[in-house]
């Protein structure tokens, strides 16, 4: 695709994907997104890019996902949307190291820490930006309670990744929200070396790995689309 502006309501759509060329539909900004391009850099897929504007959205998208929602992947004729679904089709689908594991159990887990990062610590994240006083106060220790499972997951594995050695599905799924995290979370809303020494070195690991630092953006860029969304930041006229 020739440019990385959003498509937006009233756009002509662009072209199908050309046979064999896997389409990844996104929002630069958005971190749902962001987690499938971390996979598809982290398995070194190949793929093309066309943006949308999530907020002025493209009659066009609501043909392709019922939902229009990014991320949005087309690969020979088919459709697959939700983050989650996409990475694990893509884990599936294509060769490479393998990000979820095969044994049940082993991916019960995976999917149950899924299940507390939606539940218990990203809801209260967005609290505390919603929130003030008190209120933001008691989202920040709970989002610190739903964080403190994962702080012990990494302790009891042994191993510097969710993923083992390597980094896998959730850490490849919860490391768009460490970078966002750094717009709000500091002062007394800093996570301490004492509270989460696994997680701060698990954050600096990844935050070293060639595909996180060619997918994300700094921390500056992201406060600003946060204070004024626009899919286009920082893309010349
Ligand atoms: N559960 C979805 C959430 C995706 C999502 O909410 N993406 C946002 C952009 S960050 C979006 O497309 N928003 C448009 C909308 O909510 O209608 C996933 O994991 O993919």
């Amino acid at each position: 695709m020739p440019t990385q502006k959003a498509y937006k309501t009233g756009s002509s759509p662009p072209e199908p994907p050309a046979p064999g060329v896997l389409r990844l539909i996104s929002m630069r900004f958005c971190p749902f997104a962001h987690r499938t391009r971390l996979v598809l850099a982290a398995k070194g897929i190949e793929y093309e890019t066309v943006n949308v504007c999530t907020k002025s959205k493209p009659e066009w998208f609501f043909s392709i996902n019922p939902l229009a929602k990014v991320p949005t992947l087309q690969h020979d004729g088919k459709v697959v949307y939700e983050s989650l679904v996409c990475n694990e089709y893509l884990d599936r689908v294509f060769p490479g190291r393998k990000l979820l594991p095969e044994e049940p159990l082993e991916k019960a887990r995976i999917g149950m820490l899924q299940a507390v990062w939606d539940a218990k610590i990203i809801s209260n994240y967005m609290k505390t930006k919603r929130t003030e006083g008190e209120e933001r106060q008691d989202a920040f220790k709970a989002f610190k309670e739903g964080l403190s499972f994962l702080e012990k997951a990494l302790a009891s594995g042994g191993k510097p990744f969710f993923g083992g050695d390597e980094p896998g599905f959730l850490d490849y799924s919860v490391c768009p929200f460490f970078e966002r995290f750094e717009t709000t979370l500091h002062g007394d809303l800093a996570l301490t070396q004492a509270e989460f020494p696994k997680i701060l070195g698990w954050k600096a690991a990844m935050f070293d790995r060639p595909e996180v630092k060619a997918c994300g953006f700094d921390t500056a860029t992201y406060a600003a689309v946060l204070a004024n969304y626009d899919p286009d930041f920082g893309l010349s006229a």
